[in-house]
This record gives C-alpha cells, structure tokens and sequence, in this order.
C-alpha cells in the first residue's frame, strides 16, 4: 500500500509521498520536485518530463505539453479546433469521436488518445515516487480542476488505469489546498462552534480557481467554487509573446508566427521574462540569439508596461471572487484567510486585485508550488488503512449542479428534476423512487449549459434494466441510487425492484421499508467509500433538520412521483401506516443498471492502452540499457586512452600498447561512424574485445599497488 499524491498540472507537475516522517515533496532523478508535464517521442522511445521539455526546441513537432485541457473533448469541439492552430504538434481523432495527438514515434506516424499522454506522464510521476519510497505504487490520489466535467474526470481515472494506478480519489485542487490548509491547524474552531471561513485561490498556468471553505476541528466543507478555467500564467505569457512579435516584426522584418521553433523559444522567453518581473520593477531585457534567419534579437520591458499591456488579462481576476462570495453568502468580514497558490499567484498585480478585493493582506502560508500534491498525498493518507493519520472529515462541493430527465410512465412526456445542486455536498448518494412496469431510462445532464466551460451538458444515459410488474399487475417500486462519487463522477451506482410478496400463514408482516437499506450495504464495502459514507450521513442529518415539507426533495432518500395516478395508489398502500401495518412482505431484488457515460473510453480500448502503455516502457527501458552500453564503450575508451600514457604506462610493452591504442582508436572511430546506432549487445561485445587486451594491463598495476601494502602490512604483523 503506497501512499502517494500527484498534482499533475497543466505545466508543472508535482509528486508528494507520506513516508514515516510525514509528507514530504520528492525529487526526481534530475534532483527537481518540478516534473514538466511534457512528453517528447523519439525514433527509439520517449522522454518524459525534464527530459522531453529539453527537446520542445529540437523536436518541436513531436514534442506535446499543455495537453491537460484535452481530457473528455471531442475532437470537433470548436475549443479543441481554435486550440489545433496555435499548437506546434498535431491533433488527431480518435475512433471515438475524442482528441489525440498525432507525432512520430518509432519511425512511424502514431496517434495517442489523450488518456495515453496523461498516462506517460503519470508512469514518469510513479516511477519517482518508487524511487523515494523504493516499492512499487500503485494506491494514489490524483488532483484535477475543480471545474472538471464528469467526462474530464473519467478521461483522468482512465489516464491513471494506464499507467497502472489505482485513483483512489479525484482530488479538486482547491480542496487539496485546503486540506494541506486544515489538516495541520491546532486552533480550528470546535465542532459546534461558528467555522473559520477561508478563501483558497490558485492561479496556475491554465487555470485560475477559487474556494471557500468552512473549518472546524477535524473536518472541512467547501462551501462554494468559482472558476476562470481560461485565466493563469499562460495569458500572461500570449499577452508578451504578441508584445515582441510586433515589435520583431517592426525591428527587424521577421514573421515570427510562421516559424514554430523561432515561436517556441520566444515563449519561453517570455515566460522567464514575465517571472523576473514579479521580482523586478525596473526595464528587464529580452535578447535571444540566432533567433531567426540567423539574426539576434533583443528587446526589453519593465512590470508598468506589462501590466499595462495585461490589463484586459487582469480585469478577469475579480469575477469569481465576486461568484464566491455571492454564492457562498459571506461577506468579506466572515473571512478569516485568503490563501494563495499557484505559479501565477506570485504576479504583484494578481495579488493586489485579490487583495483589493477582500480588504486585506494574502496568507502565503503554504508552498505555492507543493500545496496540491501535499493535500492529494494527505488525502491518500487518510483513505489509507496503513496510514494512521489525524481524523479529518472533507466535504467537497458539486461544481455544475445535475438533473436528470426521463420519460414519464404515463406517456405525459418528459420529466426533469434536479439531483444535485449547485455546491451540493460530495460525495453523496440519494435514492430516488419510481413505480414502474417495464424498464426505463434516464438521462443524467448539468442543467445550466451556460456556466459549463465545456459544449455538451450531457453526462449519460442510464437504463434501469429487467424492470417487471408486481405479480398483481401493479407498478412496482423502484429504488435508484444516484450518486456524486468520490472523483466527483455522476453515476447510478444501484437499483432494486421492491417485490411485494403475501405473507406466509402466521408469519410476523414487516416493515415494507425494512429492507431496502443501500446506505448500509454500502458501509465497509470499499475503502475508498468511507468518506462518504460519512458524507451521507452528515447530509442526512442536515436534511433532517430542514422540516419544512417544500424541502422533501432534498431529502435522501427522497421521491419522485412519476405520475399522480400511480402516486394515489402509492399513497393507497402506505396511506395508515401506522394504525395497521401491511400484512406484506417485501423482497428486494437488485436490478443491472447499463451506465451510458458520454465518452467513457471502451473496456478493449482501455486494456489495448494498458498493455501498450506497458510495452511502451518496456521499450524506453530497453533503450535505455542500449544507451548506456554505448555510453560505457565511450568511457572505457576515453579513460584507457589516458592511462596508457599515464598511470598505465610502466605495465604494458610498448607493442602491446600500440596494439591497444590502435584498437581503442578504431573504436572510438567506430562509434562515431557504424557504431553509432547498434544493437544492445554490440556494444556489451565491443567493449569486452577491448577489455581482453586491457584487463591484463590494469591487473599487473594493480597488482604493484597492493605489493607494498602487503609488505606494510606484514611489517606490522612483525
Ligand atoms: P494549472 O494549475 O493551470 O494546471 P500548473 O499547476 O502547471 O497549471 P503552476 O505550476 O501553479 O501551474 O504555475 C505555473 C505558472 O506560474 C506559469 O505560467 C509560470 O510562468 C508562472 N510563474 C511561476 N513563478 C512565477 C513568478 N515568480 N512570477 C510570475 N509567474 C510565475
Ligand atoms: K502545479
Ligand atoms: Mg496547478
């Protein structure tokens, strides 16, 4: 059982491990705790992370970064079409209608669906945190945008299914902030006191999203989300790079847009430009070399002029704090703490419209860079049975509130009805009732197109499958469990068909409410289920205290009336339930449900993707091997080289060593020219010929080394 956190952000991507220490940020083999979320593709394998984004130069065309925004788009979403042309690499369809990208690999053109990408970067991010707690991972916790769509967040769970990850959780970024916030504050006011309100803001490369939260001891609510999912750094970058595109175009006559190696240096550039001036508010210069048609270019800038230049940028800042707010009810004296995360969250002209905005100074209390992984690392902690942490209860809030829509029994037409509403607690699972004959269908949808950042509002399509009537004749009762999971995905997690069956001569009649208890079944059913086990029954509790009947609805388990007619006899059976209890009794029969998710990547896709991903490893390690084979015939060369005419010199003939000197020659010359690109054990064959002639050389020296020791050593014996 691995314990492990992963922030895989749409530039910067972040590992957190909980080892006996408590949770720690861990490097990966270039001694970062950054992994870049880039993956490059090579003739021979692909490089991953620090490696790939060192060839967005070289290799730009087969090289792709800022691929996060692409998880559950179709192809032919007009996002996905205006986001193609500004990109270096290639977008592709997918069989099924979704987005992959198109590069050389292996000396083939091959298209990835995006699940695939995320989960070679993901295989990267395991193979660190193996390395930090030295056995293999698998159990984890995976963050994601609070303003994620249920497609999204299926098309990142089957991301990790690839790399061979088991998601424990789907962890919204904002919520990881405030747990990493939460979990480690002894002052919390006590459970029944009045919560501590806190602000989380992260503003990272892409995306720019905000939470209030409500903390008491050991546990936290999010009362509320608001989102720009198009605001962060990479706004500020666009906004310099067509800065110096003008001004290259004016200066020195050169059309950067149509050159994509010359337009990707200058983003970079850009970026380190835009970094020094969070630091720097006097003129900072631009100069890049041979940038284009082998001319050198500069420029400079100083922060007046870029916020100047990023006013339309910044004016965006305030809107979701003002939805924040407006939603969550507060005023700005209920806060008791903004806190800010995020790379972006370090621009001065960010803080300040934040800080305007609530009237007071930012907490930077936590690490701006690791605060997501740390809070998806403690998450995985706490869903941990190995891991004893302290008790901490997390609430977390639906972003885009859910209906479903079905058609009515009756043949009235369609009925709708809300499930969950906007900031509705999650995870949390309601049972809804229908009386039926035959078996139905529901579409689940987010019932408010306009504040989804994404074209289609369908989340599936649901059939309540071997729906029967009861023997009687009579509709029968039908319990469907919906429910917002732990990854913050809407699914039908159950159904049962109440079969009301005669009582047996003298048996004891029961409760016709007794058996279906799917809240209980639940219980200790999957680790991963506690905590919202917890969740129901902390929405039941609230629920009940809400009497007021015009609030039944929100009710779990609550009813849906499908038709008044069916609803009389309904009310005809239940009608005296306390003065004669029904002389019936009631079997519960489960019901398959067939889940229809919009874009759930198919079952033999996602095992194709699963062992191709794992070749795909295999082939980066066999490559790997092959190049340090090589690498070790370079060194044996270079090193006997010098020490034939150095420490070497005394212990070999001189024909001897014109013998070998000639052969590490050929060599070298040999790697160089045929040697260049070989087979593994080419090399492991090259270099055992030179070591036939070099290994008696090094034994006689090192032979006359020991000699005196051995002497020394006798001579204190004496
Ligand atoms: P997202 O959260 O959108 O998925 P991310 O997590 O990869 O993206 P972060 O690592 O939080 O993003 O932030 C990266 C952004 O922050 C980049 O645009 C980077 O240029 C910017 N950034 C980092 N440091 C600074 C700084 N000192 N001044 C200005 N911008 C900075
Ligand atoms: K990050
Ligand atoms: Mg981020």
């Amino acid at each position: 059982m691995s314990v492990v956190g992963f922030d895989v952000g749409f530039l910067n991507c972040y590992v957190a491990v909980a080892r006996a220490g408590g949770i720690e940020t861990v490097a990966n083999e270039y001694s970062d705790r950054c992994t870049p979320a880039c993956v490059s593709f090579g003739p021979r394998n692909r490089s991953i992370g620090a490696a790939a984004k060192s060839q967005v130069v070289t290799n730009c065309k087969n090289t792709v970064q800022g691929f996060k925004r692409f998880h559950g788009r179709a192809f032919s979403d007009p996002y996905i079409q205006r986001l193609k042309s500004s990109l270096v690499y290639d977008l592709a369809q997918m069989p099924s209608g979704t987005t992959g990208i198109k590069v050389m690999y292996m000396e083939e053109e091959k298209v990835f669906s995006i699940e695939q990408v995320t989960a070679m970067l993901l295989t990267k991010m395991k193979e660190t945190a193996e390395h930090a707690l030295k056995k293999p991972v698998a159990d984890c916790v995976v963050s994601v945008p609070c303003y994620y769509t249920d497609a999204e967040r299926r098309s990142v769970v089957d991301a990790a299914q690839i790399a061979g990850l088991n998601c424990l959780r789907l962890m919204n970024e904002t919520t990881a902030v405030a747990l990493a916030y939460g979990i480690y504050k002894q002052d919390l006011p006590a459970p029944e006191e009045k919560p501590r309100i806190v602000v989380f803001v992260d503003i990272g490369h892409s995306g720019y999203q905000t939470s209030v939260c409500a903390f008491n001891k050991g546990k936290l609510k999010v009362l509320a989300t608001a989102c720009d999912p198009e605001l962060g750094g990479k706004d500020f970058d666009e906004m310099l790079v067509k800065h110096f595109c003008e001004e290259f175009g004016k200066k020195y006559k050169l059309d950067v847009k149509t050159k994509p190696r010359a337009l990707v240096r200058l983003y970079q550039e850009c970026e380190k430009l835009k970094k020094l001036m969070s630091a720097n508010s006097s003129d900072l210069p631009l100069n890049i070399e041979c940038f284009m048609n082998d001319i050198d270019v500069s420029g400079k800038l100083n922060r007046a002029q870029f916020e100047e230049m990023c006013a339309d940028v910044l004016a965006r800042v305030e809107a979701p704090l003002h939805s924040l707010m407006e939603q969550a009810k507060l005023k700005k004296e209920d806060i008791y703490a903004v806190e800010i995360v995020g790379g972006a969250s370090r621009i001065p002209s960010v803080k300040e419209k934040i800080s305007r905005f609530f009237g007071k100074e930012l907490s930077t209390t936590l690490n701006a860079d690791e605060a997501v992984a740390r809070g998806c690392a403690l998450q995985c902690a706490i869903l941990s049975p190995a891991f004893k942490v302290r008790e901490f209860s997390i609430t977390d809030a639906v972003t885009y509130p859910i209906s479903l829509k079905w058609n009515s029994a009756a043949e009235e037409g369609l009925s709708d009805c809300e499930v969950f509403p906007k900031n509705h607690a999650a995870p949390f699972s309601k049972v809804l009732t229908f009386y039926r004959r035959e078996p139905f269908s529901l579409e689940a949808y987010y019932n408010n197109p306009k504040e989804l950042p994404y074209p289609d509002p369908t989340i599936g399509h649901f059939v309540i499958q071997k729906v029967v009537p009861q023997a009687s004749g009579e509709s029968s009762k039908v319990k469907v469990k919906v429910r917002v999971n732990i990854h913050g995905i809407f699914s039908i997690s159950s159904a049962s068909l109440v079969e009301l069956q005669k009582p047996e001569e003298g048996e004891e009649p029961m409760d016709t409410e007794q058996p279906t208890t799917p809240d209980k079944e639940e219980e200790g059913n999957m680790q991963t289920d506690q905590d919202e086990v917890k969740a129901q029954v902390e929405g039941k509790k609230e629920a009940e205290e809400k009497t007021t009947p015009d609030n039944e609805e929100m009710e779990p388990p609550f009813s849906v009336q499908t038709s008044t007619e069916e609803n009389k006899t309904e009310k005809k059976s239940d009608q005296p339930p306390q003065a004669k209890k029904p002389k019936v009794k009631t079997k519960v029969l489960e019901l398959p449900v067939e889940n229809s998710p919009q874009w759930q990547l198919a079952l033999d896709m996602l095992n194709l993707f699963v062992e191709n991903e794992g070749k795909m490893i295999m082939q980066d390690k066999l490559e790997k091997e092959r190049n340090d084979a090589k690498n070790y015939v370079e060194e044996y060369v270079y090193d006997m080289r010098d020490k034939l005419h150095g420490i070497l010199e005394k212990f070999v003939s001189e024909s001897d060593r014109d013998i070998l000197s000639l052969k590490l020659e050929d060599t070298e010359n040999w790697l160089y020219e045929d040697g260049e690109d070989q087979p593994k054990q080419q090399y492991i064959d090259k270099l055992a010929e030179l070591k036939k002639l070099g290994q008696p050389i090094q034994e006689r020296y090192i032979e006359s080394e020991e000699r005196p020791r051995a002497f020394e050593e006798m001579g204190k014996q004496i």
